[in-house]
């Protein structure tokens, strides 16, 4: 199936910035790194320890690192930021000193573009709209040797594996599903961006030890099953905190059976389990996936040193005894999933849908469905969808629901278009968006989304958190793979099973639709005509950036104070927040993501979204000041202007989500000294590291019940911060008495340096100056 015009393309990639060189140095070190660190650990090795362990900083002594416990210092390959999370991370950059960036690294336009009319309005309507910032990353791009792909190139993740990911390499990116690169066998991992500013400051980038969970894929897909089914099924296993610290690596005959975008889909999702990335090993579907999109030489090269591209045959044969965890899933025995509402964990058969919905009382109709996304765009995906489409017209059945498609890329968009795809969703009322996040990230104007309705959509997107598509919390949406998503949209139903149920077309006939077909790669070869890549100048040192000094979009960034080495005492609890509180709920996107590089205008969202533990209600605290209940923003400000720290705390899983680190810097800036949760995500956790704040976990449990609204805070002996040493806080109720806890830290000796410099970045400039 391998595609016949792959040298032109590989010219065009060459164009865009693919570092064939770097991938030669990765390969031909690889064999002596991998030899060396068995050599110390005396074990066999899974596959992303190999590409860990030949990762390591220079100045990071090889030793047999534990998992979930060493923190260990890394040399990723590349970068890649998005337009919303680049603005801050580049604001960050450009106070790092450094004249270029120390390894390749790209921005890629798509969070800010609107889903509305359909795409070429939406684009140029959003162009206008974010020219400022566009913009700002566009002349930063061309100063610091970034490659910059304009807005509606396509959505970051496709436009990595489509151009940047390779087997063995290591990458990290400033958005969660930059873990989507696992796909093509790479360690690829979500961050905040000032672990990208590391990183591209030629500084290591630091990760603790991840453990590794197996899961061993056995038998071959059939049916309506997907690749989406695979994670959704995992999800529902793991749950949305199950894969925290560890790296989940997929084996198996069934692994080798999937293809290379298929694979992508399933490490994308991993995001979702909070695993710090997933993978697969080297095998012929990338291959085949490398040769088609034009890196025939990345191939060949990487078949060189197969062996190393894969565990050792040991680890396969006793899995239960390398992998911390083991999973196991006969794909043969697999039934389309549809997971939701409101997390991605809920994991419903399509056969137990019916009784599901009806028990709990979610919308039966379906009002949208939309395919298409980071997740879900590859040609295959699209091929299969649009074979269910085609059925619909041939059998005489109209669509019960609205239905649209985003497209990963230019590429795929192109090519799906010259196939007649495109034209295939149109007949079935399909409308075609910008090569954007759109409908993904709340970017969606959807029409009557304000009226706060009750509704069911049906999406093939990764994160169904509630308000995520549409802003309307009454939104049930469903997450499912794109053929499922098609099939559901045309009977209109959520309790629709295509595997037994019939429809009745118009001439009043019952019929059935036939499973989904599709190709893996295009047989004509994927084609563009204009990728959207804009590579930077070769000397970028006269480039001027702008920043208005009025503008409301962007904002330079000025140091956080360092810590005055004192005890935090007489902090006002600003909100315990309870239950789910994913960084949606702590910086919301949607209408915010138009502030994303101003810190002081973002931080007007600042936990809008938590749910207040007294109240149950969201955006509305008691000001511990005057007595009243006020916006959650507004009473941190009040704080602030009275110089009156204030602490957060919160339930399980806290930040989990995205990689956006306004979630963190926003109340670092507002003047919240620390978090104390039950539970973190890792990349905020992370985050907070970095811009000087506390992240803490209560030692007991069941000390988060001791909180109450009233409470003043106050830290015994922060004075002592150390290593492995729990933190003790006495917590002052309104009627005088009071309790004294312990909170745990997970901060190493240099993260304690950050916290006493006021940030990471503060230290990263005193170490420069
Ligand atoms: C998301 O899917 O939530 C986002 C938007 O891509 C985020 C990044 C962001 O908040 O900008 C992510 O997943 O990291
Ligand atoms: Fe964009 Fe959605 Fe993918 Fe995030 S998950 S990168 S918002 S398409």
């Amino acid at each position: 199936k391998a595609t016949n015009n792959t040298s032109t393309i590989f010219k065009k990639t060459k164009y865009l910035m693919f570092d064939l060189d770097l991938v030669k140095k990765v390969y031909s070190e690889l064999p002596e790194k991998v030899k060396q660190a068995k050599g110390i650990l005396n074990k066999p090795m899974t596959y992303a320890e190999k590409i860990l362990y030949s990762h390591l900083f220079a100045a990071q002594e090889l030793a047999a690192f534990k998992r979930g416990a060493d923190y260990v210092d890394f040399a990723p390959d590349r970068v890649a930021m998005q337009d919303a999370t680049a603005q801050m991370a580049l604001l960050q950059f450009i106070n790092s000193g450094k004249k270029r960036t120390a390894v390749p690294s790209t921005v890629h336009c798509d969070h800010l573009i609107q889903a509305q009319v359909e795409g070429k309005t939406d684009l140029s309507v959003s162009k206008t709209a974010n020219k400022e910032v566009f913009d700002f990353l566009e002349s930063v791009s061309n100063k610091y040797g970034i490659g910059f792909w304009k807005p509606g190139a396509g959505i970051i993740h496709q436009v990595v594996l489509e151009n940047y990911a390779f087997p063995g390499g290591m990458m990290i990116g400033t958005d969660s599903h930059t873990v989507n690169a696992g796909g093509l066998g790479m360690v690829a991992i979500g961050v905040g961006g000032a672990d990208a500013v590391d990183v591209m400051a030629g500084m290591a980038w630091e990760l603790k030890m991840p453990k590794m969970i197996g899961v061993k894929l056995t038998g071959k897909l059939s049916g309506w099953a997907a690749p989406k089914d695979v994670i959704l099924k995992v999800a529902g296993i793991l749950t949305v905190k199950g894969g925290t610290g560890a790296i989940i690596e997929y084996f198996g005959e069934g692994a080798k059976s999937l293809s290379a975008t298929g694979k992508g889909t399933i490490c994308n999702m991993g995001a979702e389990v909070g695993a710090t990335t997933s993978i697969f090993a080297y095998d012929e579907s990338m291959e085949r996936y490398l040769r088609a999109t034009g890196r025939a030489e990345v191939a060949d090269l990487a078949n060189g040193v197969k062996e190393h591209l894969d565990a050792d045959d040991e680890v396969y044969a006793n899995p239960e005894q390398y992998y911390d965890e083991l999973i196991e899933i006969n794909l043969s025995e697999l039934e389309p999933h549809v997971n939701g509402p409101f997390t991605p964990d809920r994991a419903t058969p399509i056969s137990k849908m019916k009784a599901e919905a009806e028990a709990n009382g979610w919308p039966m109709d379906i009002s949208v469905g939309l395919i298409g996304s980071c997740t879900n765009s590859s040609y295959e995906d699209i091929s299969r969808a649009a074979s269910i489409a085609k059925q619909a017209e041939e059998k005489g059945l109209i669509a019960k629901s609205e239905f649209t498609i985003t497209p990963g890329s230019e590429q795929v968009r192109y090519t799906i278009e010259r196939d007649g795809f495109i034209d295939t969703f149109e007949k079935i009322g399909g409308k075609v968006f910008a090569n954007a996040c759109g409908p993904c990230i709340g970017q969606w104007a959807r029409p009557g989304a304000e009226k706060g309705e009750k509704n069911t959509i049906v999406h093939s997107f990764n994160r169904n958190f509630s308000k995520r598509a549409d802003g309307n919390p009454n939104t049930h949406a469903f997450v499912t793979s794109p053929e499922m998503v098609t099939a559901l949209a045309i009977a209109g139903r959520l309790d629709f099973n295509p595997a037994t149920d019939t429809l009745t077309n118009k001439n009043g006939e019952e019929v059935k639709l036939d499973l989904p077909t599709g190709e893996e790669l295009p047989s004509k070869g994927f084609d563009v005509k204009d990728p959207g890549f804009q590579a930077p100048a070769a000397d970028g040192s006269n480039v001027v950036v702008n920043v208005a000094d009025d503008s409301n979009r962007l904002q330079l960034l000025s140091p956080f104070d360092k810590w005055d080495g004192q005890n935090i005492t007489g902090a006002k609890l600003l909100i315990k927040a309870e239950g789910k509180c994913t960084t949606d709920h702590i910086s919301m996107a949607g209408p915010w993501l138009r502030f994303r590089g101003h810190l002081d205008n973002i931080s007007n969202n600042m936990l809008i979204g938590a749910v207040n533990a007294f109240n149950g209600e969201t955006n509305k605290v008691k000001n511990q000041l005057t007595g009243e209940y006020d916006a959650v923003p507004a009473v941190q400000r009040q704080y602030k202007a009275e110089g009156i720290p204030t602490i957060v705390v919160g339930d399980h899983n806290y930040g989990e989500g995205s990689s956006r680190e306004h979630a963190a810097m926003e109340p670092r800036h507002l003047g919240v000294k620390a978090v104390i949760v039950k539970s973190f995500a890792r990349i905020h956790e992370t985050n907070l590291k970095k811009q000087g704040m506390l992240g803490l976990t209560f030692d007991n449990e069941s000390d988060y019940d001791l909180v109450q609204e009233d409470d003043t805070f106050n830290f015994v002996d922060l004075v002592d911060f150390a290593p492995d040493k729990p933190l003790t806080v006495e917590l002052v109720h309104a009627d005088g008495s009071k309790d004294t806890i312990k909170v745990n830290h997970t901060y190493n000796e240099q993260q304690i340096e950050w916290f006493k410099a006021g940030s990471a970045l503060n230290l990263i400039k005193k170490q420069n100056a």
